[in-house]
């Protein structure tokens, strides 16, 4: 995120223009919405947008949310509640501010509680907190996840039972500060005619609170094979890691950012190669798009967010609508709008 996003915070909204679905909830502000269904029933972990007063800036200083609260549900289309306060930034030892795009996992009697949130450095890292309930309280890890950095984890449970972690975010999420794993310092955002970065993957460790060996780079590649540039932003990598696997392929989804896309690759292996695919969600109203994909009880959701509640771009509601696939495995492109 970043003050272009600012900017652009109040998009046109037109007055003709009808969504397709409403906001699961309207008495909080809620965004990037990471749907599981654990035990048999639905539980999505938002951000919690909230208007602190901060200034606007460069680097998206007026998301700074503060704490995470979990919606439940017994089905689509059912009763969703807001089961208070999961986990807050002032619990979480080594935090200094803005508790970004959450995700959660499940393992053996815990629930795992991922999280991004600047140091008190002003640097993203990656946070896990744990509970034995799905919708907390959480218990935050006095430090964070040991050479995690940059936003939007995505946490994937493979069909081995091997867990991965997705991430990385440009511009306000500090990915552009990296190479190799090493921190260069605060760098331009990246431009046109350089190669885009590309999100990361960490496997687990077994306790789930650890990177089980180094971060690596995911390539999401065009249908010649080549690594999109910068200037293909309507394409390219820009934040909102999410991974899911239908009929034994890897879907890795993802925002475009600044072009406001949420787009697919597919590959066959958790590390990819991915394949550039299509466009799953066109632009929202707000700038930035962020989303999860899930099955339940056989047929697949998109869950994602919009500013239908409030018109300002930093305050969502997060929304879900089905979603579908061609018989060749593509995904039907969504418009939330009619
Ligand atoms: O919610 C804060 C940031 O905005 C997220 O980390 C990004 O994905 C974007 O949705």
């Amino acid at each position: 995120v970043s003050m272009t996003m600012i900017t652009l915070s109040v998009v046109a909204q037109d007055s003709k223009k009808q969504p397709i679905s409403q906001p699961l909830i309207k008495e909080i502000y809620t965004a990037d919405p990471s749907a599981h269904v654990f035990n048999g029933k639905i539980y999505v972990y938002p951000s919690h947008d909230i208007e602190s007063g901060v200034a606007q800036d460069d680097e998206g200083g007026h998301f700074d949310m503060k704490d995470f609260h979990i919606l439940s549900m017994d089905k689509i289309g059912g009763k969703v509640k807001d089961n208070g306060v999961g986990l807050s930034i002032k619990d979480i030892p080594w935090a200094g501010r803005q508790l970004w795009a959450p995700d959660a996992a499940f393992k053996n009697g815990t629930y795992y509680l991922y999280f991004p949130v600047k140091d008190k450095k002003d640097i993203f890292r990656m946070g896990v907190a744990t509970s034995k309930s799905p919708v907390g309280p959480f218990k935050a890890e006095k430090e964070p996840i040991k050479g995690s950095y940059s936003i939007d984890p995505c946490v994937f449970k493979d069909t081995d039972g091997s867990f991965y972690m997705y991430f990385g975010g440009i511009w306000g999420g500090q990915l552009q500060r990296y190479d190799k794993n090493t921190y260069l310092g605060v760098t331009d955002n990246p431009k046109k005619g350089e190669v885009a970065r590309l999100p990361r993957i960490a496997k687990l460790t077994a306790d789930m609170k650890q990177f089980d060996g180094e971060v690596k780079e995911i390539k999401i590649l065009d249908e010649n094979g080549k690594l999109f540039l910068e200037d293909n932003n309507d394409k390219r990598f820009f934040e909102a890691s999410w991974m899911h696997k239908y009929k034994g392929k890897y879907y890795f989804s993802y925002s475009t950012g600044d072009t406001h896309n949420l787009c697919y690759a597919v590959g066959d292996t958790p590390y990819g190669p991915f394949t550039y695919k299509g466009v799953i969600l066109n632009p929202v109203d707000g700038w930035t798009s962020h989303h999860s994909i899930v099955e339940v009880k056989g047929k697949w959701y998109l869950f994602y967010h919009d500013i239908q509640l409030s018109g300002k771009t930093h305050l969502r509601n997060v929304k879900v609508t089905e979603l579908h696939y061609n018989p060749d495995g593509t995904i039907q492109t969504i418009t939330a709008y009619k």
